[in-house]
């Protein structure tokens, strides 16, 4: 087993990885920039090291500056959480090349997943359910145009460098194509130098639906269930749920099959996700595979009983797992509070939290790394605490959820949260049903203030 972990990352996913590293014997180094001097995951881990300035592209991202620190500290593993580096093929690289474990897949794998084109042919390939369309990039506007036309509209044009929606058109009619094609590839070479795209039929009303999987060094494979993040805006996830009130047994059987074989086929190493479309018939298609620990794991930890983030360590330590699958026993909801005003578009908030109470009692957890006196900075992602209700059924889960968000209390000057969006969100006709797909925030809005 590793002696000592450095943690690439800040913020509640920071915390919560040198937790389960104390749980497991295990040393932690924690890495800062100068905006988090003051933060609980440089208090909690054993050493820390400072990276650089507040900017990420200055701290979190420079590579050179992490394996220094982890090289000064002696650290034999660095866990890169989720966003920053947890996606970044060069670093895995860069890790192996200095002897030090990345905890994740290699680089090769991240490419393989992380080109979407490529990701999609893989899967293809390994026999499991893809959304018809191109075979791989799609050349010229013709060409489009032509396997548009035999697949019928709407269709999808998508930055195979894309994920987050970004170089991707929706496109309804043949006259339309060109201009979407033109202005998704501007996109997606501005955003990420690459321009390739592919072409899909476009989905009318999908829910988003997620695996978790678990790989080890020895080809085995297996799945954790499934996460429903259908509730999203622009792209961000706000809630997530396990068991998806969409669910059958019979379709989380074939969806856990499909998730395994498609870990399987590639040898895949560590935690990962596979996500879904399905539609209203329930057919399912893959969309994309993430390398990574993700925001919403806890959720299913919670209804499988089964730390992820250690078992993730495992597995990069050389562990077998046992193979077997795991599915839910309890539900679980996840709501992500973000210093966000759910009133002005979600529009980003930072500042001093003078006040803070964080709800408790039976069935709830509350993943934060703020406190009472914590200044949020404007450096990074708004979110500033995951607050997950656990409980027997749905029902009882959404009266724990309900109650927990009357309890949480975050106060401060200019602060607001998205807690009002959640609490309109657990009386929503359409969620209480769990009627709800990835247009359900299409037509959200929130009620006015009493
Ligand atoms: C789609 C789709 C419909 N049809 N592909 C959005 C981000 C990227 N990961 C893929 N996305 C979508 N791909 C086809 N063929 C609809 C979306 C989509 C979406 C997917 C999941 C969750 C929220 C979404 C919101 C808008 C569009």
């Amino acid at each position: 087993m590793f002696k000592k972990i450095l943690i690439a990352n800040r913020g509640e996913i920071a915390l919560r990885i040198i937790r389960t590293c104390k749980e497991m014997g295990i040393k932690t180094v924690a890495v800062y920039s100068t905006a988090d001097k003051d933060s609980l995951h440089v208090r909690f881990a054993d050493e820390a090291v400072c990276i650089g300035p507040p900017p990420s592209n200055q701290s979190y991202l420079q590579i050179p500056a992490i394996i220094s620190a982890a090289e000064i500290t002696n650290a034999d593993a660095i866990h890169p959480g989720y966003g920053f580096l947890a996606e970044n093929s060069k670093f895995s690289r860069i890790c192996k090349e200095h002897d030090i474990k990345f905890i994740g897949p290699e680089g090769d794998m991240i490419d393989r997943m992380g080109d979407k084109a490529t990701a999609k042919s893989t899967m293809t390939k390994a026999k499991v359910p893809c959304i018809p369309g191109s075979e791989g990039l799609v050349d010229t506007v013709p060409q489009a145009k032509k396997l548009a036309k035999k697949m019928g509209y709407p269709v999808i044009l998508k930055a195979t460098a894309g994920g987050g929606g970004k170089g991707m058109r929706e496109v309804w009619k043949e006259e339309d194509l060109e201009d979407a094609w033109d202005s998704a590839k501007a996109e997606s070479k501005a955003a990420f130098d690459n321009d390739g795209l592919y072409l899909e039929k476009f989905v009318v009303n999908p829910r988003h639906i997620e695996i978790q999987i678990i790989g080890d060094q020895f080809g085995n494979a297996a799945h954790l269930s499934e996460r429903d993040c259908s509730i999203q805006r622009r792209h961000q996830k706000l809630m997530e749920e396990t068991p998806s009130p969409f669910m059958t047994d019979e379709l989380r059987k074939k969806m856990g099959i499909a998730a395994v074989k498609a870990a399987t086929s590639i040898n895949y190493e560590g935690v990962g996700t596979v996500e879904f479309l399905v539609d209203a018939d329930r057919n399912f298609y893959f969309m994309e595979m993430n390398t990574r620990i993700q925001v919403e794991h806890p959720i299913t930890e919670e209804v499988i009983n089964f730390d992820l983030v250690r078992e993730q360590i495992k597995v990069a330590a050389g562990i077998k797992i046992s193979g077997k699958n795991y599915f839910p026993q309890m539900h679980a909801i996840e709501c992500r509070i973000n210093a966000e005003d759910p009133y002005k578009n979600f529009m980003p908030s930072a500042g001093k939290i003078t006040e803070l109470h964080k709800p408790g009692g039976h069935g709830i957890r509350v993943d934060t790394h703020v406190y009472a006196g914590y200044t949020i900075p404007p450096n990074y992602d708004s979110m500033i605490a995951k607050l997950i209700a656990i409980a027997q059924t749905r029902e009882e889960a959404i009266a724990k959820m309900k109650r927990a968000l009357k309890e949480f209390v975050v106060e401060g000057p200019g602060i607001k949260t998205t807690i009002p969006f959640h609490k309109q969100m657990m009386r929503e006709e359409a969620f209480v049903k769990g009627d709800y797909t990835t247009n359900f925030m299409d037509t959200f809005e929130m009620e006015a203030k009493k």
